[in-house]
């Protein structure tokens, strides 16, 4: 118990750890990774208790993340945030006074952060972020750039397990290749109730984002992070039929107010970690649900401490604004927490039980950490 008095982290540590893809490489339009090291924070408050919180970017070149980067942030303000508040409203304030911008190092703090106010507590992350609105959230399957029978081939596998939405991955190739994938996923999952994305991962030129748009005008795909920047995006939003959405453009809660207030974009895909951890993250839903926009609760990679992370924010979103919440643990060998780690099943992923995130490492996983403070 807290007996009402706000709790202080009293220690702060920093741990590495690798996560190699299973059956690799995982491929993206403009790179490709065989192993992701992910960054741990656990922190201590003066009451005693414990929480865990995680960042993992998926490469050097995915966005503007890198693991040198979210370590030596976190390094830069470890002293500064001993003796801060663990609720979000002042602790952000705390990291914003040590550090601008690398909302992607501070999303580990915050959500250890939650996770230990939820263990202090003794309720959930998700309740915590407002309320758990179902106990089993929808997950999507990412499929990677590959060919046209190999990408239908895993479709009609995922759809036959369960999962309601697939992101195909697009790009870094002639159009016509992924103009023919397409149709060919299209084929094996029309009727089947599954939603479809079409992922760029930023690489496409704007003219050939119209040609696939024109050329595919009867498959109800959205487009995702099809080009490079806002401004492309913009160029063509007004020359193509599919809806559009924004991911890796939405590096903060301004970009993402600009998109939504200009209607620039039909949804998201969001990472809890690009937007700074779960505090912005529930901004973000709530701004979402204001304008009826869809979107995801991800994050680019991860093990179980960030997939509850996404579970637990992705519990508490209208489940028609609900687009998944993509996991790494299809792509990921084990798990940090043996009894509790969180697993898809079915393409749903059921939402943690116990307090906080409802996840704890097995002890002396993660080996002696890479700084501590405090
Ligand atoms: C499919 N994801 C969630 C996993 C990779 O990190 C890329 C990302 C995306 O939607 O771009
Ligand atoms: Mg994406």
């Amino acid at each position: 118990m807290t007996n009402g008095k706000a709790m202080k982290i009293k220690e702060l540590y920093v741990y590495a750890h690798e996560l190699p893809v299973k059956n690799g490489p995982y491929r993206m339009a403009m790179s490709e990774v065989w192993t992701l090291p992910t960054t741990l924070v656990k922190l201590v408050s003066d009451s005693g208790h414990v929480g865990w919180g995680e960042t993992c970017p998926v490469g050097a070149t995915y966005a503007e993340m890198h693991v040198g980067g979210a370590q030596a942030a976190l390094i830069a303000m470890g002293e500064g945030l001993i003796g801060a508040d663990v609720a979000p409203l002042p602790l952000h304030q705390r990291m914003d006074s040590l550090l601008t911008g690398h909302n992607y190092a501070k999303a580990a703090i915050d959500i250890a952060a939650h996770d230990l106010m939820g263990r202090a507590l003794g309720v959930s992350v998700a309740t915590l972020l407002g309320g758990a609105l179902t106990d089993r959230v929808p997950s999507y399957y990412s499929t990677i750039v590959d060919t046209p029978d190999a990408s239908a081939r895993l479709a009609a596998e995922k759809a036959a397990e369960g999962y309601t939405r697939l992101q195909i991955k697009v790009g870094g190739r002639p159009v016509e290749l992924d103009i023919e994938t397409l149709r060919k996923v299209w084929e094996v999952v029309r009727g089947k109730g599954v939603r479809l994305a079409a992922d760029g991962n930023r690489s496409l030129p704007t003219r050939d984002v119209l040609t696939l748009s024109r050329e595919c005008p009867d498959i109800p795909f959205v487009l995702e992070q099809p080009c490079n920047t806002v401004e492309e995006l913009a160029r063509i939003r007004p020359q193509v039929a599919h809806a559009i959405y924004m991911d890796e453009n939405s590096v903060n809660l301004n970009t993402v107010i600009s998109a939504v207030g200009t209607g620039l974009v039909d949804g998201f895909g969001m990472k809890v970690t690009r937007i700074g951890g779960l505090h912005p993250m529930r901004a973000f839903r709530d701004i979402c649900a204001a304008r009826t926009l869809p979107h995801t609760c991800d994050d680019s990679w991860g093990g179980d401490i960030m997939a509850a992370a996404c579970t637990h924010v992705g519990a508490t979103v209208q489940p028609r604004l609900m687009e998944g919440a993509w996991l790494a643990q299809p792509y990921i060998e084990g798990h940090y927490d043996s009894r509790n780690g969180v697993k898809i099943e079915g393409g749903h992923i059921r939402l943690p039980t116990g307090p906080g995130l409802g996840v704890i490492p097995d002890d002396g996983i993660f080996g002696a950490p890479v700084a501590s403070f405090g």
